[in-house]
């Protein structure tokens, strides 16, 4: 017998086979268990008479910190690059790694660019790009959380347009078989706290861009600079900072050979961009989900629940459609990348369409919050701030108008 199921409407669970399901339920108990008690201490209290309990709750949100444990344990859970092949990648679908990156978001987009930066923009960088001692070097540690990554392309002149970016890499005039960074890029998720920065930088001979794996502990005091950015007003629970060179001495062999300009870095984004389309479909999920509890405990006008009135069933209405038609473009989406037949542009589409609806839903639905609304502890406006966030990363939502347009019409309308 066929019953609707409001946190899945359209069945999409029929689409996934058992392993996909068996590695979401795993990330959904670790992310609903471990992960939600660190972003608020109310959630902390109610969680305390489970089994699974998290020994350093934190008020992530509140205090804008971020636990590093966190990405250990996920690496210890097999959630990081999942979908990679060999070096301790679990090698799963592309669709899994998408669930996984749903469930963590569902608690807190910051969790999700903390994970998708180490897994889809870092490790899948060196994954397809680095050369064979660079992927032995790098991959199994950040598969087991213990080495942290950070992707360097924004710079602050330079946002939607990373082609005119400024850092460059000059060869050492003294030091053969190295180059010398030097450059400011911003707004770069874990950059305070990565072990290894994926710096993406123009050869000072040729002007070609070229990616760079600058670590930490090679660079001599003064040459690389990472301060945090405070005081952000959304994606408080991830740590973001800037990358600052200043003729910062990397070896040669730390550069990918093989690839030359935007196609480095944007070959990245396509991966990271797919697990930002499905993730925010699980902040959106909570969102729907809280604001129909609290509809249903609520009552106004002659003790009537909230949720009796139609105008509040239509704001659910809207989002649950909202997300079930999202949940199942990224399906597809998933499945035709893993046969090699999906294209950037739908990538872009999906990126901007779920990010979009996911935003304007949350900030729909906020509203059946009433002044409650204001306050941290009903997490819906914690949502409605990260997902503007994610509507701006890895390209603003009317950058990926312009490829989709540009996709339609050949014509280029960027410049
Ligand atoms: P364009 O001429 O379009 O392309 C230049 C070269 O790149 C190739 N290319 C791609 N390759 C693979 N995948 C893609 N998606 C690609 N898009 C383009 C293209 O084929 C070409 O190759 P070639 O060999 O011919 O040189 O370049 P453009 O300068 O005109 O680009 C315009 C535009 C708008 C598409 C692009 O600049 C853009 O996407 N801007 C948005 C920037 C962006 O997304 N930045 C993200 C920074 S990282 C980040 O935000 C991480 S947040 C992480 C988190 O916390 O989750
Ligand atoms: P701008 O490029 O200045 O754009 C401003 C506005 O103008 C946007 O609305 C844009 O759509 C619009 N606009 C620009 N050009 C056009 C045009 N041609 N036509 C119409 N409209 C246009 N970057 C990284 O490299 N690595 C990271 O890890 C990373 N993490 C981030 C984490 C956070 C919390 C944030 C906020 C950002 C992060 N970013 C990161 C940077 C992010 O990718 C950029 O902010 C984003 O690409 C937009 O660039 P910008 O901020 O310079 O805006």
């Amino acid at each position: 017998v066929a019953v609707f199921d409001w946190k899945d409407p359209l069945a999409s669970k029929n689409l996934l086979t058992e392993e996909e399901l068996a590695i979401a339920e795993t990330a959904e108990r670790y992310c609903q268990e471990r992960l939600l008690p660190r972003v608020l201490r109310r959630s902390a209290a109610i969680l305390q008479t489970k089994s699974f309990r998290s020994p350093s709750v934190k008020e992530a949100y509140r205090d804008e910190t971020y636990d590093r444990a966190i990405l250990s344990e996920m690496g210890e859970l097999g959630l990081l690059g999942a979908n990679l092949q060999g070096y301790g990648c679990a090698g799963t679908s592309t669709v899994a790694a998408g669930l996984i990156t749903r469930a963590v978001e569902r608690v807190d987009s910051g969790y999700r660019s903390g994970m998708s930066v180490q897994s889809s923009l870092v490790m899948g960088g060196i994954h397809e790009f680095g050369t064979t001692e660079q992927k032995e070097k790098f991959l199994e540690s950040m598969a087991r959380g213990k080495l942290l990554g950070a992707f360097g392309l924004t710079e602050p002149n330079h946002g939607s347009d990373p082609g005119s970016m400024e850092t460059t890499a000059r060869p050492h005039p003294t030091k053969s078989g190295y180059y010398l960074l030097s450059g400011a890029k911003t707004w770069i998720t874990n950059s305070p706290i990565a072990d290894v920065l994926m710096v993406w930088a123009k050869l000072a001979e040729t002007g070609k861009i070229r990616g760079f794996l600058v670590e930490r502990s090679a660079c001599p005091p003064g040459t690389l600079e990472t301060p945090a950015i405070k005081n952000k007003n959304g994606l408080r629970a991830s740590i973001t900072g800037m990358i600052q060179l200043d003729d910062c001495p990397v070896p040669a062999a730390n550069m990918f050979p093989d690839v030359e300009g935007l196609r480095g870095p944007f070959s990245c984004l396509n991966s990271a961009r797919y697990g930002i389309a499905l993730g925010v479909m699980g902040a959106l999920g909570d969102c729907i989900d809280r604001a129909r509890t609290y509809a249903l405990e609520r009552k106004q006008f002659k003790n009537n629940p909230l949720a009796k009135y139609q105008l509040v069933q239509k704001k659910l209405a809207d989002a649950a459609t909202d997300a079930a038609f999202g949940t199942l473009a990224a399906i597809q989406v998933g499945r035709l990348k893993d046969e090699g037949k999906a294209t950037p542009e739908m990538i872009s589409m999906i990126k901007r369409q779920n990010c979009d609806r996911a935003l304007y839903n949350a900030r729909v639905l906020q509203e059946i919050f009433g002044g409650n609304a204001a306050s941290d502890e009903y997490h819906i406006g914690r949502h409605v701030a990260n997902l503007f966030i994610t509507q701006t990363y890895e390209g603003q939502s009317d950058i990926h108008s312009l490829i989709l347009g540009r996709a339609i019409t050949g014509v280029q309308a960027f410049a």
